[in-house]
């Protein structure tokens, strides 16, 4: 199959999920053509099947606002009538959706039928999405498309809440390499981290408010008060200052590390003990299973679909939005006895193989089939 995959490019779970879903097609056989604004974080490797299409925005002085969205419908159709592509598979509706229904009315009119396969991952549909500047234009384009898929039930059932939906939303989970994550701790990098043997706690995302970071930096003030133990955040954005600030005013700054977008996520977690995820909303909540593959319980807040991942008290803990205390005790119980540790490490690592890269991409696979027949 010749497949066009649209996503953002950066350090987002939809960017990261789309890029890992088109590396697996590539490896099975199938040609993959990524086009988006630049290269996806995670598109490192050479792979004869992978092609890389970039989307070039033209500035000129009279754009206050560079029409991407024209740029992106333009370079669809490109791609699609010079390589021949069999289907379209966007991911976040937000532009990526009611472009690709340009693009497709676009080649109709050059006798080219084009199915177009929409994944909602999240914010596209609980944040920005309902925004009037952009709901009739989500609503419209998620209509139009040909197969909608939503990565959790939950986010199925908000879309169907928030939007007026006349289509089936298949829910295909998200996935994670378990093969990848299943990796042995770098005692070195352990020691730089964690010199007196302490335990390692992790948070990973893009530092957006919905994250809530100050409660992860509150939990850790808790644990690090019985539990000698460092914590480390991975990624950045706009919540990273007030972090800072908080680890300073309670005064365990110095045991926390701020290490900046990472790639290697198997290698950070192979050294971690525990992963915090505080979000008021996860549509699904990948860093959290890479996290479980990777052999590391979740303590996390039983918002949106975490609860379709993670398992109350066999692969960590989930709490409601905000409960610090809670959350805290939670971490405590999980760290303070090693065996029951090792417990926890061990159903994680078990319940992650359920979303497997080698189960949840042959349902992709399947609905594609359904097209090209
Ligand atoms: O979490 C983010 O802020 C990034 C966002 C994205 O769109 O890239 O992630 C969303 O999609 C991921 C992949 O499907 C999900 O695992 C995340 O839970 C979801 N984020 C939210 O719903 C907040």
């Amino acid at each position: 199959m010749r497949i066009g995959i649209v996503c953002y490019p950066t350090f987002g779970g939809s960017g990261v999920l789309a890029t890992e879903l088109g590396k697996a097609l590539a490896d099975k056989g199938h040609q993959v053509h990524f086009i988006t604004y630049q290269q996806p974080v995670r598109l490192i490797e050479f792979n004869a099947n992978i092609f890389y299409h970039e989307v070039r925005v033209a500035t000129y002085p009279l754009f206050d606002y560079p029409p991407y969205e024209t740029a992106l419908a333009s370079a669809m159709v490109d791609v699609i009538m010079n390589h021949q592509l069999d289907l379209l598979h966007v991911h976040y509706a937000i532009p990526h959706a009611s472009a690709a229904y340009m693009a497709k009315k676009i080649v109709e009119t050059q006798g080219r039928y084009i199915p177009v396969i929409t994944t909602l991952h999240g914010t596209d549909i609980t944040l920005v999405g309902r925004d009037k500047t952009f709901a009739p234009v989500v609503t419209f384009s998620i209509n139009q498309s040909d197969a909608i898929t939503a990565v959790s039930r939950n986010l199925r059932d908000e879309t169907y809440r928030n939007f007026a939906i006349e289509k089936e939303i298949r829910v295909i989970h998200n996935f994670v390499d378990t093969r990848r994550f299943r990796k042995k701790p770098l005692d070195a990098f352990r020691k730089v981290i964690a010199p007196n043997g302490e335990k390692i706690l992790l948070h990973a995302s893009n530092f957006r408010k919905v994250k809530r970071v100050q409660d992860i930096v509150r939990i850790f003030n808790e644990v690090r008060k019985k539990i000698p133990s460092k914590l480390l955040f991975v990624g950045d954005g706009p919540e990273r200052p007030g972090a800072e600030d908080l680890g300073r005013e309670l005064g365990v700054y110095e045991d926390i590390r701020f290490v900046g977008r990472q790639e290697q996520m198997e290698d950070i977690l192979a050294i971690a003990d525990l992963f915090l995820l505080t979000s008021e909303y996860e549509s699904f909540g990948l860093a959290a299973l890479e996290a479980m593959a990777a052999g590391v319980p979740v303590i996390s807040t039983n918002a949106g679909g975490l609860p379709e991942i993670a398992v109350e008290g066999v692969t960590g803990y989930l709490s409601d939005v905000g409960d610090v205390q809670g959350m805290s005790e939670q971490a405590i119980k999980i760290l303070e006895n090693a065996e029951t540790l090792q417990q926890f490490k061990t159903n994680a690592a078990e319940h992650a193989q359920r979303f497997d890269i080698n189960t949840i991409v042959p349902e992709y696979e399947a609905l594609y089939n359904r097209f090209l027949a």
